[in-house]
């Protein structure tokens, strides 16, 4: 992002929560910038200063919700360090003519390659097979046959962005590719089926990659879980509340499904210590969009969109 001379003086804008430094650096360098964390009591903190913020920056740790909101009588616009919206209260923002953004599109790439790892060392035991060498096991015997990946079945919930780049990558391995969406994209060759279930019941890897809703909620439920059955595996690169982590944890310790690669959970960054144990489980710390790269890109993208409000030009990446 090119220096700029702050637009006006003070916009005070906050940010929720320790997110990235750069963003960090340059929001400082552009506004009077709150660190909501930094604060020692967050309601007196808000009481004093609700009147000067008239931006917030968010990440998906902390909800945007309606308490939150009402607590800032200044605020104009909420720009999010996600593509997820999932803990923004869209409606209220709209009622309230908040504007809210996001970061679609920079960060599509990193998913979806982040997606294909998971499968990759989920399947061929990538993790395992180094613990295995670092542990000297090499010296007394081969490493176990594991699964191969290149012609599987890949089923795709959700085929926006994320899971049409997950779905491109997937061909590249010549697996069939098939998907459940609410409804049937038009001009898309791959296979559509109308619900989750039968979206299970015919692949061998089934990826969640669609945004969290009230109707996405727990998804991937037992039913689904059974329809994938003992040869199948879970990817979750979306949110964790998309998964009924109980169901998954039972099914992977009575083997109803053959492992699962999870990049998110539903009560971050608490993991199910159940999940610890089992070697067909594959655990990341939500770290689909975590390179440098691009989450500098999202930075630019937070700030672009707050400096566009501002400065009365329109919206990057405007949601509501
Ligand atoms: C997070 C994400 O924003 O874009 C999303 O929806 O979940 C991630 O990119 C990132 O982990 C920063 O917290």
């Amino acid at each position: 992002m090119s220096k700029q001379t702050r637009i006006m003086e003070p916009i005070g804008v906050l940010l929720t929560s320790p997110t990235n430094s750069y963003l960090e650096q340059e929001l400082d360098k552009r506004f009077n910038l709150f660190r909501l964390w930094n604060v020692p009591n967050k309601l007196e903190f808000l009481k004093q200063n609700s009147g000067s913020i008239r931006a917030v920056a968010v990440n998906p740790n902390v909800p945007t919700d309606r308490e939150f909101i009402e607590s800032l009588p200044a605020l104009e616009i909420v720009s999010s360090f996600s593509v997820g919206l999932d803990k923004i209260d869209l409606e209220y923002c709209k009622e309230k003519g908040i504007r809210v953004t996001n970061t679609p599109d920079v960060l599509t790439d990193d998913v979806a390659d982040l997606a294909i790892g998971l499968i990759l060392t989920t399947l061929r035991r990538i993790c395992e097979c180094d613990r295995y060498v670092k542990a000297g096991l090499w010296k007394k015997g081969d490493f176990r046959l594991t699964t191969k990946f290149s012609g599987k079945k890949v089923g795709i919930i959700g085929l926006g962005r994320i899971g049409t780049a997950i779905a491109k990558r997937a061909e590249s391995f010549n697996c069939p590719i098939s998907y459940y969406s609410r409804s049937e994209k038009p001009g898309s060759n791959y296979k559509y089926f109308p619900s989750v279930l039968e979206l299970a019941s015919d692949c061998q890897i089934l990826v969640v990659a669609c945004p969290l809703t009230e109707e996405t909620r727990h998804i991937i439920n037992r039913e689904v879980l059974n329809a994938l059955g003992p040869s199948g595996y879970l990817i979750n690169i979306g949110r964790g509340p998309h998964v009924d982590e109980r169901e998954l944890v039972s099914a992977l310790v009575e083997g109803r499904i053959a492992g699962a690669g999870l990049d998110v959970f539903e009560n971050e960054p608490h993991v199910p210590e159940e999940l610890f144990g089992p070697d067909n489980v594959v655990l990341l710390p939500h770290v689909g969009s975590g390179t440098v790269e691009t989450r500098h890109a999202m930075a630019d993208l937070v700030i672009g969109n707050i400096e566009a409000h501002f400065n009365k030009k329109p919206l990057l990446t405007p949601v509501v």
